[in-house]
């Protein structure tokens, strides 16, 4: 039989997302229940080619429910998900909550899909966005020349932080369109956009701001945390050094990585190409001559990671400098939770 599916946050920027992968992607499920906040219950919504009522969240909302993916904040997934393992349906989280707990898989299909069975809690955790954009190049580098360290730098897009973040940088952009003053002299773009920063510690607009998510211990950011914690769970390297700096861009969608990857072996720009151009979920864009690099104005709307800019450090011949562009919205969270989800479908054809 064809598993019955819940889309837990299907209003939201990433189950909207996941709502068209549904239709698109060869289809795995019986039926499909939309579930959301109470206050977006009753919202009618078009999924393949099908409209449907979303439903307010509830444990009985879980009941006959083969797999529930969660597209909502770590706190809504904290509490939820365990619900709807009890109520009987496996859990796909897509929220920060679960990933660095034991019993837990981290799973990216590309890199370690057997994870998925070894789920004893009954919940399987998708990554950070900015994690998957880069670590489904950096799995195939490391198959080939065993990584020793990262050093990255995020340049992430406002859609991480949600419908909101897109919101507030094209507000933002609208303030200080036409005025060519702006940014040449201190404090002008600040008084251009005015308080309403949205979620963002700075304006967007004319600006790069060096931060994403909360303060963590150190002055470490959580989401540089999350890029170093989530990257050794899912290659299996608990030792792994990464240093990363995430940075928020005025970019829609699309969060990038400027990596420096250092290896066991040495390294050479066109075996790492090689290597990336058969590799799963990568498309290699590295032609600068005639101006191909991966952009997200490219990437946005597509399901690798892009990956090009490939050098062999000057310095060290074991090291490698790479850029890699993906879509936060669909590799880095609704593409890799569908994925995950279909890899437990065949699970329910003998029941
Ligand atoms: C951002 N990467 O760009 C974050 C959003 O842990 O899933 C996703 C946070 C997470 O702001």
């Amino acid at each position: 039989r064809l598993p019955t599916l819940a889309v837990v946050g299907a209003t939201g920027a990433v189950g909207t997302v996941m709502l068209e992968l549904l239709s698109a992607r060869k289809n795995h499920w019986g039926e499909i229940r939309l579930l959301a906040s109470p206050r977006s219950a009753g919202r009618k919504l078009v999924c393949r080619g099908e409209e449907l009522t979303v439903q307010g969240l509830s444990a009985e909302a879980f009941d006959g429910v083969d797999v529930a993916m969660f597209d909502v904040p770590d706190e809504v997934s904290a509490e939820w998900a365990p619900v709807a393992v009890a109520r009987g349906a496996i859990a796909v989280d897509n929220s920060g909550a679960f990933r660095m707990d034991r019993d837990v898989p981290l799973v990216v299909p590309e890199i370690n899909p057997e994870q998925v069975r070894n789920r004893p809690k009954g919940i399987i955790a998708n990554a950070n966005c900015t994690t998957l954009a880069m670590i489904v190049a950096i799995a195939p580098l490391h198959r080939e020349y065993a990584l020793r360290e990262l050093v990255l730098a995020s340049y992430q897009a406002v859609s991480g932080a949600g419908q909101v973040g897109v919101d507030t940088l094209h507000d933002q952009l609208s303030k200080v369109a036409g005025d060519r003053a702006l940014g040449s002299r201190s404090g002008n773009v600040r008084q251009a956009v005015g308080d309403d920063l949205g979620p963002f510690p700075a304006p967007l607009a004319l600006n790069v701001v060096p931060w994403a998510g909360s303060l963590a211990d150190s002055g470490w950011s959580s989401e540089e945390l999350k890029l170093r914690n989530e990257t050794r769970k899912i290659l299996g390297l608990p030792d792994l050094k990464v240093s990363a700096t995430c940075v928020r861009v005025p970019v829609v969608t699309g969060h990038s990585v400027a990596v420096h990857a250092v290896f066991g072996s040495e390294v050479d720009a066109e075996g790492a190409r090689e290597a990336l151009r058969n590799a799963p979920g990568v498309i290699l864009v590295d032609d600068p001559a005639q101006g191909e690099f991966p952009m997200p104005i490219d990437a946005v709307g597509t399901d690798p990671s892009w990956v090009g800019r490939i050098r062999r450090s000057m310095d060290d011949p074991r090291a490698l400098d790479l850029f890699v562009t993906g879509d936060n919205l669909r590799k880095g969270a609704a593409l890799n939770t569908a994925q995950i989800a279909e890899l437990l479908a065949p699970e329910f054809a003998a029941r």
